[in-house]
């Protein structure tokens, strides 16, 4: 294919115009699809009612069931819940859960949709269906007042994964509050089986109060209109689908995940750290690409991306604008269990110093190091040489106050993990910290690399942090550091 446009550029130009103009008309297939017949010459075989979930579950596959009357009934719920620790929102949901309960049907199915508005609820709302063929996708027929309750019908009639919101003015706040979810259409006979099927959304939120600020957190109408949210989370809060809520696979199983984007403002660049999607049906579509390591997923839309796990660990879901995974919530983790396959992952299989060509460090001695410790510090001293550290190499991550940032790096203010132990706070400068620790009653679950420095400097440093911010004054000695070393 790629050598059929090996053309000098204005034969290219018209190659590329006539390769347009046959496509055009050569998608019949296609066409044929939006044929009303096409839908008459399927029958629609009796009835029952949908069943809904709520994230991150998805009903169970039509497989090869026939076109069905299906009733769903959705309730409107607004209720309070965390966005993270200590931080509470209002959200205004379908079905009791952010994103909405996940919808399934099949090709052809003719929908007859309740939609209930509970009592105890202070608005109306209404839902405008992606996957509807019709006025509004539903919103005009099914504004709906607290304590009511509307029905109509419609017929799915193009396969493929469609978001769902609330469309009641304003608009935006509805959807910002969490009024969004998907509902799918399969093709006829289902889509291929797989091991595992999960449902994510992402969404961003807007609050009075900046990330993590405590108690019940109103809308914030200004940020929604400048595009800038101080959450941008998968599944209505942080950590929905991290740490003990992470989703679960083993090795060799195949994983569809259904990825919507609720908005309201922002595109996400979906990824999965250490992953590669071996297909997408791309913006939820028939089109499948392969092997994509990012995809874009439009605010009112989705993807279906598949992948195999070859190899257990802990996979990264993110949003690829970084920020928002490290700094906002958009951060879920897929945990693999199984056997290691050293071939496609090995680990670390040799550590060793690395020395740049001209780097004149071949003789950096570690003596040197020793040597300007024979004078032992005064505590002041110990202080002030641990301060300019802290702020040269602790500083990026731990942040100025030692306060860390949530969900990325713990405190090292008032830490009840760092007054335990010194020896194990050296350790953690010395070499390193990963997995799942306590920091004051909240768990973390990251890496923190090694820190290169000499037993003074990290005495130093870890004197200064003891000292400060609340923590317990321990003195560390460059002769505990050594101690540590071996
Ligand atoms: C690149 C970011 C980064 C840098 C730089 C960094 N840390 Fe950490 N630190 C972390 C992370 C992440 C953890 C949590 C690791 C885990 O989850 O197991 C952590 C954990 C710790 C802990 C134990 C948990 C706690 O809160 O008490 C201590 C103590 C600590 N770091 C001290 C330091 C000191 C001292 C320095 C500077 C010499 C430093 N760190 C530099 C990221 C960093
Ligand atoms: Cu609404």
């Amino acid at each position: 294919m790629k050598q059929l446009f090996h053309f000098s550029k204005p034969y290219k130009i018209i190659a590329l115009a006539l390769f347009a103009a046959a496509s055009i008309f050569s998608c019949g297939k296609k066409e044929e699809k939006h044929d009303v017949d096409y839908y008459e010459k399927i029958k629609v075989e009796g009835q029952k009612e949908a069943e809904l979930t709520a994230p991150p579950f998805v009903p169970k596959p039509v497989g090869d069931r026939p076109a069905m009357h299906l009733v769903v009934n959705m309730e409107i719920k607004e209720q309070e819940g965390e966005m993270v620790d200590g931080t509470k929102y209002i959200y205004w949901t379908f079905g009791g859960s952010v994103p909405g309960s996940f919808i399934r049907t099949r090709v052809g199915d003719e929908i007859e949709f309740h939609l209930k508005n509970h009592p105890d609820n202070k608005l109306p709302h209404n839902i405008d269906l992606h996957a509807v063929t019709g006025q509004g996708g539903g919103a005009s027929s099914s504004i709906v007042a607290p304590g009511h309750e509307k029905v109509f019908n419609f017929k799915v009639l193009n396969p493929g994964l469609y978001v769902y919101h609330c469309a009641t003015a304003p608009v935006g706040m509805h959807i910002a509050n969490g009024m969004y979810g998907l509902i799918l259409v399969e093709p006829e006979g289902g889509l291929p089986p797989v091991d595992k099927e999960f449902y994510v959304m992402q969404g961003d939120f807007y609050t009075k109060g900046s990330y993590g600020e405590q108690g019940v957190q109103p809308f914030d109408m200004n940020k929604a209109l400048k595009e800038e949210p101080d959450y941008v989370v998968f599944n209505g809060k942080v950590g929905a689908i991290a740490g003990d809520n992470a989703l679960t696979a083993k090795v060799g199983e195949t994983v569809r995940i259904y990825m919507g984007n609720g908005g309201p403002n922002l595109l996400s660049s979906f990824h999965v750290i250490g992953e590669i999607f071996d297909k997408v049906h791309i913006e939820g579509g028939d089109a499948i690409n392969t092997n994509v390591q990012t995809t874009l997923i439009p605010a009112g839309g989705s993807a279906i991306v598949e992948f195999k796990v070859d190899v257990p660990g802990t996979f990264i879901l993110v949003d690829h604008s970084i920020f928002r995974a490290f700094n906002k919530g958009a951060l879920g983790m897929l945990k693999v269990t199984g056997e290691e396959n050293k071939k496609i992952y090995s680990g670390t299989t040799q550590e060793g110093i690395y020395l740049p060509e001209g780097g004149n460090i071949q003789n950096m001695p570690e003596g040197k190091k020793e040597a300007k410790s024979t004078v032992a510090k005064t505590l002041p001293e110990q202080i002030k040489s641990g301060k300019a550290i802290f702020g040269t190499t602790c500083f990026a991550c731990h942040q100025s106050e030692g306060q860390g940032v949530p969900n990325a790096f713990p405190p090292l203010a008032k830490s009840d993990y760092l007054n335990a132990d010194p020896n194990r706070a050296i350790q953690a400068v010395i070499r390193g910290l990963s997995g799942e620790i306590t920091v004051n009653g909240k768990k973390i679950n990251s890496v923190m690399p090694s820190q290169n420095l000499s037993d003074d400097e990290i005495a130093d440093v870890l004197t200064y942090v003891y000292s400060s911010w609340g923590n317990n004054k321990t003195v560390v000695t460059p002769a505990m550091v050594k101690a540590q070393r071996k």
